[in-house]
């Protein structure tokens, strides 16, 4: 039985991944941080809570790591954990370059030195390729990161290729274009409409505030995308590979069909507000797959259209079943409204 090691088990990838490889036979090992509240809802939500082994362990505590490693003793490592919300990285720059970056370099070595055979997956982006890059974006496009959150994952991506060229480590990039679920985080902009899409729908709220309704993103549909980690880890040669659909749509038109799936016209409810725009934002991006169509035999099913559906029926769903009474694990209700959090990036006298 093949084992792996998921480092951000709990995130939304991690999930999806930990119930991909159950269903293929792995023996599943996942780090987790240690939180004062536990953080386990995406893992019980897909019913492989039991199912996994959990590790206590933190990307800045290196000892954390060899504990994993050690006990886990994996012949796959998905290193997904990392501080992910490209906007929180313009708030805490230094920990997305202390957590998203050092915290590569930090699970290489210990890989070098305990077992350099066991296979590395390092979760790159498409937010590597930045602003006023070249459309559609390839494995050889070059990369203008546009926020601390994409200058650190350029250095993972590029530590992972200097432990592949150098110590011949079976270390390979996914760049992933974005993609979502009903289990992505509520910060992020799809779930955060189709969470008020379903609030509003149900009598819950009234608006939505959004920032840059222009930018154009390239969106898949996140279980899809594990199984790509999955299968660049299974090639004969350790390589790069960049997983999109190759369909870029804009926040406005992601908002428009989520709010059209649940019959409302987004007009009445959308707000711009400048509290959610970034320093910096990238305006456009758009993956070009081809490679791991050919070389993967990887391609995506559920488009734009469709993942808006299952967003909002999802989120309508659970806030119906949470206005009867039920309790289920789901996120949502916990969240401290917008409103509510003080943030040097969310001030009004920008
Ligand atoms: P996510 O839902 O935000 O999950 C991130 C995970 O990292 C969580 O399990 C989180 O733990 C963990 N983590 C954060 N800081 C940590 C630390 N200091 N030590 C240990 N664990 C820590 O992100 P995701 O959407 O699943 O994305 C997975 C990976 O793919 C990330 O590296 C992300 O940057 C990258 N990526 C995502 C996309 C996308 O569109 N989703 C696209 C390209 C690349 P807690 O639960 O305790 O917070
Ligand atoms: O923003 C705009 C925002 O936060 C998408 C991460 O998984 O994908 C994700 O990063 C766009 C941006 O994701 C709001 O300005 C407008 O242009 O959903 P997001 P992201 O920044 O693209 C990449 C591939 C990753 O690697 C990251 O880990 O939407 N936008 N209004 C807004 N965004 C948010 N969050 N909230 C708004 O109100």
């Amino acid at each position: 039985m093949k084992r792996a090691l998921i480092t951000g088990i709990t995130g939304q990838d991690g999930a999806y991944l930990a119930q991909f490889l159950l269903d293929k036979g792995y023996q599943v090992y996942g780090t987790y941080r240690r939180l004062s509240t536990p953080n386990f809802w995406r893992l019980q939500y897909l019913d492989v809570f039991d199912k996994v082994n959990l590790i206590p362990a933190d990307l800045l505590d290196t000892s954390s790591i060899v504990e994993a490693v050690r006990v886990a003793q994996p012949d796959e490592i998905y290193h997904l954990a990392a501080q992910s919300f490209v906007f929180a990285s313009f708030e805490q720059p230094v920990g997305a370059g202390e957590i998203t970056g050092l915290g590569v370099t930090r699970i290489l070595e210990v890989i070098r030195e305990i077992n350099p055979s066991i296979r590395f997956y390092q979760a790159s982006t498409s937010e590597l390729y930045g602003r006023g890059s070249t459309i559609p974006q390839t494995e050889s496009t070059s990369f203008q990161p546009s926020s601390p959150y994409a200058a650190a994952k350029l250095y993972g991506y590029w530590v992972t290729r200097i432990y592949r060229e150098g110590y011949g480590i079976f270390a390979c990039n996914g760049i992933l274009f974005n993609h979502e679920s009903p289990l992505r985080g509520l910060e992020f902009v799809t779930r955060k409409i189709s969470n008020a899409v379903a609030k509003i729908t149900l009598g819950m709220d009234k608006e939505l505030r959004l920032g840059n309704l222009e930018a154009k993103r390239d969106w898949g549909y996140a279980p899809e995308y594990v199984e790509s980690m999955w299968l660049i880890l299974q090639q004969d040669k350790p390589d790069d590979y960049v997983i999109a659909t190759g369909e870029a749509h804009s926040v406005r038109e992601f908002a428009e069909r989520a709010f059209t799936v649940a019959g409302l016209d987004w007009e009445k409810y959308v707000k711009v507000d400048e509290r959610f725009l970034r320093p910096l934002d990238i305006n456009f991006l758009q993956g070009d797959y081809s490679k791991a169509r050919e070389k993967l035999g990887w391609q995506p099913k559920v488009k734009f259209d469709k993942l808006a559906e299952i967003m909002v029926r999802e989120d309508l769903n659970r806030w119906g079943r949470w206005l009867k009474g039920e309790k289920f694990p789901w996120d949502a209700p916990n969240y401290p409204s917008e409103d509510r959090i003080i943030s040097r990036m969310l001030k009004l006298d920008r």
